[in-house]
């Protein structure tokens, strides 16, 4: 992290929409999840954000799976920041979603208001989203506030105000996906613009985005995310072959931006996670 301004680098690997029928490279069973974000670290990334599937491919909040991929990741001697999801799937209870925070897990996920989600509506009443928050901090887990539209930068406001919520919190802008704020840089500049300030921020573009918003991202200080729950390609009819695929052109853009890609121990600091003692 000597010099250029670091960035961390977060690797979403399966997610809960894509299928192998779409990229055979998808993971589904927590060996190839574990494996995925294993490789990811080592193309560069310093996080991995973690959904869990049934062995068919069908989106799981199961504990058993989340634990099993988290050891998994620990087994194979990776050091990234573990951050799991509690948005799993549209259509899941609040109770089955909270499946994911198992020991051993890092951060987690806040997703901060309902909205349409490509043909399906994902439901995060306001209510919900206090009690995620106050679930990932009784887990003692840094939150990071999924913000899908512009509107949830004052539901993540009012939550601060009302103390559901306090530093160390990090925030993923995410662009791009149906029934969200669509992805282009005057988009990006005001969401960033009216976040609190000195909060640190990631951006994720979604589909054929990912890159062009990694660009935008690097240039206005932000942080990047990029992995096959975004997006299958890495380039205009290229499949990619894995999220470390993604990864390394993640890696290869930011160098060029004069950005260096954070450790893990690197990112544990940025972020306010605690050390891992395992190394890192
Ligand atoms: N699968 C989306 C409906 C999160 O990970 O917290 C929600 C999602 C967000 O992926
Ligand atoms: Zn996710």
């Amino acid at each position: 992290m000597t010099g250029a301004r670091p960035v961390v680098i977060t690797a979403a690997v399966v997610g809960a929409e894509v299928t192998r029928d779409q990229n055979p490279a998808v993971p589904y069973l927590p060996v190839e999840i574990a494996a995925a974000a294993v490789a990811a670290g080592r193309a560069g990334a310093a996080v991995v954000h973690l959904h869990a599937r049934w062995p068919d491919g069908r989106p799981s909040q199961e504990a058993a799976h989340y634990s099993e991929i988290v050891a998994r990741i620990r087994d194979a001697g990776s050091a990234v920041v573990v951050q799991v999801s509690t948005g799993g799937a549209v259509g899941m209870s609040l109770d089955e979603r909270l499946g994911s925070l198992v020991p051993g897990a890092e951060m987690a996920t806040l997703n901060l208001g309902t909205m349409n989600f490509g043909d399906g509506v994902f439901v995060n009443a306001r209510p919900d989203v206090v009690r995620t928050a106050a679930a990932i901090r009784a887990a003692a887990l840094v939150p990071e506030c999924e913000v899908y539209d512009a509107g949830m930068l004052d539901t993540l406001r009012w939550l601060l105000e009302r103390g559901h919520l306090a530093a160390p919190y990090h925030v993923q802008l995410v662009l791009g996906v149906p029934g969200g704020i669509s992805a282009s840089e005057r988009n990006l500049r005001f969401l960033a613009e009216g976040l609190p300030a000195g909060v640190a921020w990631t951006a994720a573009g979604i589909g054929r985005a990912e890159l062009p918003v990694v660009e935008l991202a690097l240039a206005l200080g932000g942080h990047l995310r990029v992995g096959l729950e975004d997006n299958l390609f890495l380039a205009r009819g290229v499949p990619a072959t894995g999220s470390d695929a993604l990864v390394a052109a993640a890696v290869e853009r930011a160098l060029a931006a004069g950005r260096t890609p954070c450790s893990p121990a690197e990112a544990r600091a940025l972020l306010g996670v605690k050390p891992f003692v395992g190394g890192g």
